[in-house]
């Protein structure tokens, strides 16, 4: 018998070590989240629903966590785990992006984070459309691509500052090749008579040097592609068109070459009714 235990136990110990280790320091990772509650708005590129996910290791040795995310199925959450390497008392960071389709109820539900035993409940507040004089903001971007770094929706999302383009800006991701397009599809015919084009135009990157210099605005009506403005040899920032109201289904622009012949840049691209 005494034999017997004896190797028993000596087996698993060795292959428990690693799992006792994790599981014991699972007591010892604090769970943070902000902001709290976290909005989200049921509109697909509107910027919210960003949620930077902590844990901590409040305990005396390094570890690995694994955190388990789960919500209710209304929301669409970008990760359900966030696994890292957790040095002593070093908050480690990551983000959770929270979406809900279009036409979705405001509510209120919870995400929910946990690590071994350890558990956070967060609540998500979904909100209404907000009224909105720029027709474009936070709806479907369509692209002919979108270069890996950047986002499809930033040019949409509200944000025309050029000192933010890594956050907010688009550009396509076929360098030297155009023309490439960028837009919105609308899901309903939507009238509009002015368009705002602003391209990168920033202190250290001005629009002569590499802004979108030729370039067509259009809009669509069923399946017929208009041109309602036309940009050529441009170093400007920011242009506008304006015409006669339509109602469109998509508007687009059709980028022919940029001033330093490489990418399409647009820091965000507007829509306005009457
Ligand atoms: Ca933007």
């Amino acid at each position: 018998m005494k034999r017997a235990r004896t190797a028993l136990l000596a087996v698993p110990l060795a292959l428990l070590v690693p799992t006792v280790a994790v599981a014991s320091s699972n007591n010892q990772v604090e769970i943070s989240a902000t902001p709290q509650p976290v909005e989200v708005v049921p509109l697909p590129c509107f910027p919210s629903g960003k949620l930077t996910l902590g844990m901590t290791n409040t305990g005396r040795k390094p570890t690995v966590a694994d955190m388990r995310i789960t919500g209710d199925s209304s929301l669409t959450l970008s990760r359900h785990q966030f696994s890292s390497y957790l040095p002593v008392d070093q908050l480690v960071k990551a983000p959770l992006e929270i979406t809900v389709p279009r036409g979705t109820a405001p509510a209120t539900h919870n995400v929910d984070l946990s690590v071994g035993r350890e558990h956070l409940s967060v609540p998500v507040t979904i909100k209404p459309v907000p009224a909105r004089d720029n027709l474009l903001l936070g709806e479907q971007a369509v692209a002919s691509s979108t270069n890996g770094d950047m986002k499809l929706c930033g040019g949409v999302d509200g944000n025309t500052d050029s000192a933010q383009w890594g956050a907010s800006g688009w550009h396509d991701a076929t360098k030297g090749v155009f023309p490439d397009t960028y837009g919105v599809d609308f899901v309903q015919p939507t009238t509009v008579s002015r368009i705002v084009v602003q391209t990168l135009d920033s202190a250290k990157y001005p629009a002569a040097v590499m802004g979108i210099r030729d370039f067509d605005v259009q809009v669509r009506t069923g399946s017929t592609w208009t041109t309602v403005g036309e940009f050529r040899d441009n170093v400007q920032g920011l242009l506008t068109v304006t015409f006669a109201p339509v109602a469109v289904d998509a508007v687009q622009l059709v980028i022919h070459d940029s001033n330093d012949h490489g990418y399409s840049r647009i820091i965000e691209l507007e829509a306005y009714g009457n």
